[in-house]
C-alpha cells in the first residue's frame, strides 16, 4: 500500500521472522510531558532490544504511516504542539493533510496490521468511561482491537475508567483477555482492579496464539500485565486523585478525544508527578514482557 512506509530494520526483522513489538506514539505527544516522553520512547526501544526483539514505534508523518521511527521522528513527536491524537477514524484526514499524527492504540493496531506485525506494547488501553450512558464515551480502541489479529500487552485500562464495564464489553466484541501471570485484573497505577482474568504464562499463550493462526478468528488478544509491585501506587491516594480529576473533567465539560489526555495531565499536577512515574515503569515493563513474548512466539 502507498501509504505505508516501513523502516528497513522492521522490514528486515519481518522478513527473516524475527520477534517485532510495535508501539503507539500518542503515549510520546499526549501520554507524557516533554523532556520524559522521549526519554520514556527511547528506553522502551531500548528494552525490547535488550530482549532481541525489534520495536516499531508507529506515526503518521509526511503523508504515510511510519512503522519504525528514527530519532529525529521520535523527537519531532515529544516536541510538537501540533501533533494531532490520531485515532483509527483520523487516519485519512492526517495522511491527506500530511499532518503530525501520534497514533492511539487504535491507529497503532491499524499500522501494524498493514505491516505485519503480531505484538503490540501500550501502558494502558483506552475504553468505557465512567458515566457512559450519558456520554456514550467508549474508546475506539475496543471496537479495533476486535478487528485485527494482534496481541496487545498492556496493564490493563486506567481507572480513570470504568473497568468493570470495560473489560465486560471486551467479552461482548470478543476480544479474548488474558493475565500474564495473574488472575487478578490490573488497574494500571495499582495492581488489583477487584475483578478475576484468566491466568496464563508465556508458554500457554504462545500456543494459543499459533492455534488462532491456523483459524480465520482474526481479533486481537488483550494480555494484561500489573505494574511491578515496587512501582505500584497507594490505591486509595490514586483513586481520591482519579475521582477529583474526574470531577473537574465534568465541571469544565471535558468531552471527546480531550478527555483522555486532560485527566493524564490533572492526574500528574495532582501528584505532582508521582503517577507519571508509575507510568514510566509499567510502559517500561509491558515493553519486556510483550518482547518475552514475542520471541517465545518466534523461536517456536
Ligand atoms: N492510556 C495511557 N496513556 C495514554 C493513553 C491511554 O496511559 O496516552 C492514550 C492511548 O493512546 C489510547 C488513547 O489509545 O489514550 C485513548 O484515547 P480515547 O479514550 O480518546 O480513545
Ligand atoms: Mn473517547
Amino acid at each position: 500500500m502507498n501509504y505505508v512506509k516501513v523502516s528497513d530494520e522492521v522490514q528486515v526483522a519481518l522478513n527473516e521472522g524475527k520477534p517485532v513489538v510495535a508501539l503507539e506514539s500518542t503515549i510520546i505527544s499526549h501520554g507524557f510531558p516533554y523532556p520524559q516522553n522521549v526519554e520514556l520512547a527511547f528506553k522502551v526501544e531500548e528494552v525490547i532490544r535488550e530482549q532481541g526483539a525489534v520495536p516499531a514505534t508507529i506515526a503518521i508523518l509526511d503523508g504515510k504511516i511510519c512503522v519504525g521511527l528514527s530519532e529525529d521522528e521520535i523527537n519531532l513527536l515529544g516536541k510538537s504542539p501540533e501533533a494531532y491524537k490520531a485515532s483509527i477514524h483520523d487516519i485519512p484526514m492526517i495522511l491527506s493533510n500530511k499532518g503530525i499524527g501520534a497514533t492511539t492504540v487504535a491507529a497503532t493496531i491499524y499500522g501494524a496490521h498493514l505491516a505485519g506485525i503480531r505484538f503490540f506494547a501500550t501502558g494502558g488501553l483506552g475504553g468505557v468511561h465512567y458515566g457512559v450512558t450519558e456520554s456514550n464515551d467508549i474508546s475506539a480502541d475496543l471496537p479495533t482491537l476486535a478487528k485485527y489479529k494482534i496481541c496487545v500487552v498492556s496493564a490493563g485500562v486506567k481507572s480513570i475508567l470504568d473497568i468493570p464495564k470495560t473489560v465486560e464489553y471486551l467479552e461482548t466484541l470478543g476480544v479474548p483477555c488474558y493475565g500474564y501471570e495473574t488472575d487478578k485484573y490490573p488497574s494500571f497505577y495499582t495492581r488489583d482492579a477487584g475483578i478475576p482474568v484468566e491466568k496464563i504464562n508465556k508458554e500457554s499463550l504462545v500456543k494459543l496464539l499459533k492455534t488462532q493462526d491456523q483459524m480465520d478468528l482474526n481479533y486481537g488478544v488483550s494480555v494484561v500485565v500489573p505494574i511491578p509491585e515496587e512501582d505500584e501506587l497507594d490505591s486509595e491516594m490514586i483513586n481520591n486523585t482519579i475521582e477529583e480529576a474526574l470531577q473537574e473533567a465534568n465541571e469544565k465539560n471535558i468531552t471527546g478525544k480531550k478527555v483522555t489526555p486532560f485527566l493524564l495531565a490533572k492526574i500528574k499536577e495532582k501528584t505532582k508527578g508521582v503517577s507519571v512515574n508509575a507510568n514510566f515503569a509499567l510502559m517500561i515493563n509491558n515493553a519486556k514482557t510483550a518482547a518475552i513474548i514475542a520471541k517465545e512466539y518466534c523461536e517456536k
